[in-house]
């Protein structure tokens, strides 16, 4: 299911898909994006002259290159990483590294690609870019990890500096990762340079609440998408997806408002929990531990897990995606409309399908786009940035606090878009416009470059 595009916007899109073969999640990314685009081309022609969103579309530069480690038992791998600089027209290029064995150019671009917006929509001063690699860390121990990530770091550290990219985590990368690959980048370069990467430990450089803060931000926003509707997040239910950074912080802050999370996953199942999830528990199975969400129901009785279950069965009112793209698809959708789902925020980018997105937006259900409710991620990134720079560390409340601010003034920022652009409530349309009128003024002003 695909809307319609004009035919300038086609033309481009086309252009794309000839450029950028078999790159299928880059593509859905910049249909996504494009699809919102037409009202923005007729208000400012100049866009379209001075060629924006092509050039937005390119890569301002890639990089992809080999990563050999040896493992515990001596023998040699070989892995592919990318770092993808795709816009610095607000800052330096910034966004989070992912190690996964699906990482390939098109993901790492897809990412990259709604970073750009994701980080204009933040009102910080970061461009967008994204890397990763196909290296799997499940089951590795620490020290291959950190021979991956110095061996990673080898080659990368050339790319990268505050004032140029500045990578983070994402998935399969926390704080452990980046651990690894600042010692080293801090090792070849004979630099302290803090503000080369965020995510860091509070020890050596860290901000608070960075840690909590994308699946923090995700509940803000969908709080305020609450207030517009009249309504609260106080006894509602609520199912999320995944169990990793985003998921359990997404958890913990919308227990705080009192709704009940009643069910949660990981690539290999899905755990109910009528009661609630426990989420002392969950951290000390998954970050302590590491291990699979099926240990829960070994310490929790009452508890059910359904291997190779899936989530969006499980009834709810709201549905936090904070896994993977394309993790909710349009069979999904329904499933959750007609089970009475009335909210959805994406604390991970790109899960919803476009079939999926459709069914959302056609029933009137509140739907937020990750690039504008999973932003207090990166949001907190450039607040770590910021303390940095003025070698302070600033308070876990008053950290929380800029972080909820910047989350209000984005929620306001896409719903008052989409009124002007004639989209009343379409949070799709308002974060594409919205993120895109900012990087598209600064890239006219700065000249063809
Ligand atoms: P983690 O590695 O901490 O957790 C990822 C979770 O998603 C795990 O439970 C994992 O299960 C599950 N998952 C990952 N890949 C798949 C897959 N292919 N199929 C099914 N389940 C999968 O990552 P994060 O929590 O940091 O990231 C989650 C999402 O949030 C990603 O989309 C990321 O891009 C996005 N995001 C992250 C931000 C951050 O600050 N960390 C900021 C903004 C967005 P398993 O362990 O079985 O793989
Ligand atoms: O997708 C994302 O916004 C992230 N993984 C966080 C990026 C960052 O630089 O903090």
């Amino acid at each position: 299911m695909s809307s319609y595009l004009n035919e300038k916007l086609e033309s481009i899109y086309q252009e794309v898909l000839h450029r950028n073969p078999g790159e299928t999640e880059f593509h859905q990314a910049v249909r996504e994006v494009l699809e919102s685009l037409g009202p923005v081309l007729v208000k400012y022609p100049e866009f379209a002259d001075q060629k924006i969103i092509q050039r937005l579309c390119e890569p301002e530069r890639q990089v992809i290159f080999r990563v050999p480690w040896q493992d515990d038992r001596g023998q040699i791998h070989i892995n592919r990483a990318f770092r993808v600089e795709f816009n610095s027209a607000l800052g330096p290029y910034k966004g989070g590294m992912r190690f996964h064995p699906s990482v390939y150019l098109g993901i790492i671009k897809f990412l990259g690609f709604e970073q750009i917006f994701k980080n204009a929509l933040t009102g910080m001063p970061i461009g967008g870019g994204k890397g990763g690699s196909d290296f799997d860390p499940k089951g590795k121990s620490d020290g291959e990890i950190m021979r991956f990530c110095q061996s990673m770091m080898t080659e990368l550290y050339r790319y990268l500096g505050e004032y140029t990219d500045v990578p983070a985590g994402d998935i399969g990368v926390g704080q452990r990762e980046i651990g690894y690959l600042f010692g080293q980048y801090k090792r070849i370069t004979n630099r302290y340079e803090s503000g080369v990467f965020t995510g860091k430990g509070l020890d050596w450089g860290g901000s608070r609440a960075r840690k909590e803060a994308t699946g923090y931000g995700t509940v803000f926003f969908l709080d305020e998408m609450f207030k517009v509707r009249g309504d609260s997040l106080e006894g509602k239910t609520c199912v999320v997806s995944g169990s990793g950074n985003v998921a359990i912080y997404a958890i913990e802050k919308i227990t705080s408002l009192g709704a009940k999370v009643v069910a949660c996953s990981d690539s290999n199942g899905v755990i109910v929990d009528k009661d609630g999830i426990d989420l002392a528990l969950l951290k000390q199975i998954k970050e302590v531990e590491r291990r699979r969400i099926s240990a829960y129901v070994q310490e929790k009785k009452s508890a059910t897990y359904m291997e190779g279950g899936n989530i969006w069965t499980v009834p709810c009112q709201i549905a936090l995606p904070c896994a993977t793209q394309n993790e909710l698809n349009g069979k999904d959708a329904k499933i959750l409309v007609d089970q009475g789902c009335i909210a959805v925020a994406e604390g991970a980018n790109m899960p919803t399908t476009p079939e999926g997105i459709h069914v959302f937006q056609r029933a009137g259900i509140a739907y937020a786009p990750g690039k504008a409710a999973n932003a207090g991620g990166v949001a907190t990134s450039a607040l770590e940035m910021q303390q940095n720079a003025s070698r302070d560390l600033w308070s876990f409340e008053y950290t929380e606090k800029r972080l909820q601010e910047i989350m209000v003034d984005i929620h306001r920022n896409c719903y008052e878009t989409a009124e002007e652009f004639g989209a009343s409530g379409n949070y799709v349309v308002g974060a594409n416009i919205g993120g895109f009128l900012k990087v598209a003024s600064a890239m006219v002003a700065m000249g063809v470059i």
